[in-house]
């Protein structure tokens, strides 16, 4: 079977290479979030294909939609085809070939949508979106309306996007609305720190052989257009202190590579943080910190600083380390080896390093019990994840 490709490599990868032609796709969120970005997305991956698209759009005119497209470098392509059905709701005229003249006439809506089907035939179909049309109609008419479009979608082989956010729809209702389509793809903003994280999340589907993912951040950027990415956390302190036993006990799957450049180990493993894939790394924080700092800085969520506690130098090199972090990423001191005979306590940490009350120092002991809830919690929290 043919598979459309969404024009994101890694969530292709995780749909067998994209969608199949005649599926169609819900994409769902119960409050605004982004989705319109990975709609956008696919339509330009098909126009790039060359393959016809065809955009109902109940929200925007066609002139800002376009100006969109044009943010991932496509400019007025003609097999981008868009079924204007905003002009008319503002009394602008239009210059689109598809025009609904009236947005509370459903007969309207669907012979302009049925026409483009049949002259057009579309390989990519996207209605922005199905909220609209829930806050003007009986749900029987739109159910209706939204199974013919994807009867029309199937005649045609399309593949069928439909954005909804669910404001009303109780769950028996919405059950069923996942039950009618091949695909659900759910969307969700999440705060991390600083950062607003759009994230999606793939839903199982036994028939389709697909597994639920997690939640997968994704993002705009201006020369790939929408990308996957994950979130990262850096690991660091003074050599020895416990980095890399620190992280084999936080990932449950991690890996000591050698790095060829500096010939010393750097680690790297995986955790979920609220159910969404976040790496770790280990840096060792030595004489070109600052720099190291710097260059790593910018795209780390949060940071654990490890010390040995019975080294006086290495809390002298913590509290350089501190201060490098001029961004104030979310910053966890771990006071570490507190088995061994000589460790200093935390508060005697923080009194030393003239640590602020928003920075937490949490004791543990790697190699006696192993246990870093309470230090992962403090970082988890201060992210804004826990
Ligand atoms: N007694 C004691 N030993 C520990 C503790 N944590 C780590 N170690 C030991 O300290 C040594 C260094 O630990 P690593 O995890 O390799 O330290 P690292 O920071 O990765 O070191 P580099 O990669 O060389 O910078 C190992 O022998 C560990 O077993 C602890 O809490 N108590
Ligand atoms: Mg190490």
């Amino acid at each position: 079977m043919n598979r459309v490709s969404t024009g994101i490599g890694s969530i292709d990868e995780k749909l067998g290479g994209g969608f199949p032609e005649a599926s169609s796709v819900l994409l769902l969120s119960q409050t605004p979030s982004e989705k319109r970005m990975f709609a956008e997305q696919f339509i330009v991956t098909g126009v790039r294909n060359d393959e016809t698209c065809l955009y109902v759009d109940f929200y925007r005119s066609p002139s800002f939609a376009r100006s969109h497209f044009r943010r991932y470098g496509i400019m007025d392509e003609e097999n981008l085809v868009i079924v204007d059905a905003v002009s008319a709701q503002v009394m602008a005229p239009s210059e689109e070939k598809y025009v609904v003249k009236d947005v509370l006439d459903m007969d309207n809506i669907r012979g302009v949508i049925q026409k483009a089907f049949e002259e057009e035939k579309p390989e990519r179909v996207i209605l922005d979106s199905l909220d609209f049309l829930v806050d003007r109609y009986p749900r029987e008419i739109i159910l209706d309306f939204w199974h013919h479009m994807m009867t029309l979608s199937k005649e045609h082989n399309s593949v069928f996007l439909t954005l909804f956010i669910n404001w009303i729809m109780e769950k028996r209702e919405l059950d069923a609305l996942e039950r009618t389509v091949d695909y659900l793809l759910e969307f969700r903003t999440k705060r991390m720190g600083k950062i607003l994280m759009n994230l999606v999340k793939i839903h199982e589907d036994k028939e389709l052989g697909i597994d639920e993912s997690g939640w997968i951040p994704f993002t705009f950027e201006s020369e790939s257009g929408v990308v996957t990415y994950s979130p990262r956390i850096m690991v660091t302190g003074s050599a020895n202190s416990g980095k890399t036993e620190f992280i084999q006990l936080l990932c449950s799957r991690s890996v000591e590579d050698e790095d060829g450049l500096k010939g010393e180990g750097v680690d790297r493993g995986k955790i979920d943080v609220s159910s969404v894939e976040t790496e770790v790394f280990g840096v060792r924080g030595d004489e070109s910190f600052a720099s190291t700092f710097r260059l790593f800085s910018r795209e780390v969520s949060g940071i654990f600083l490890i010390l040995d506690s019975t080294k006086p130098e290495d809390i002298e090199k913590g509290r350089e380390i501190v201060a490098s972090n001029l961004e104030e990423v979310p910053l966890v001191v771990v006071a570490n080896k507190q088995d061994l005979k000589g460790a200093l306590t935390a508060e005697e940490i923080r009194k030393r390093m003239e640590l602020p009350d928003t920075i937490p120092v949490v004791e543990t002991s790697l190699t006696r019990d192993g246990d870093l809830c309470p230090a992962l919690h403090s970082l988890l929290r201060l992210m804004g994840a826990a």
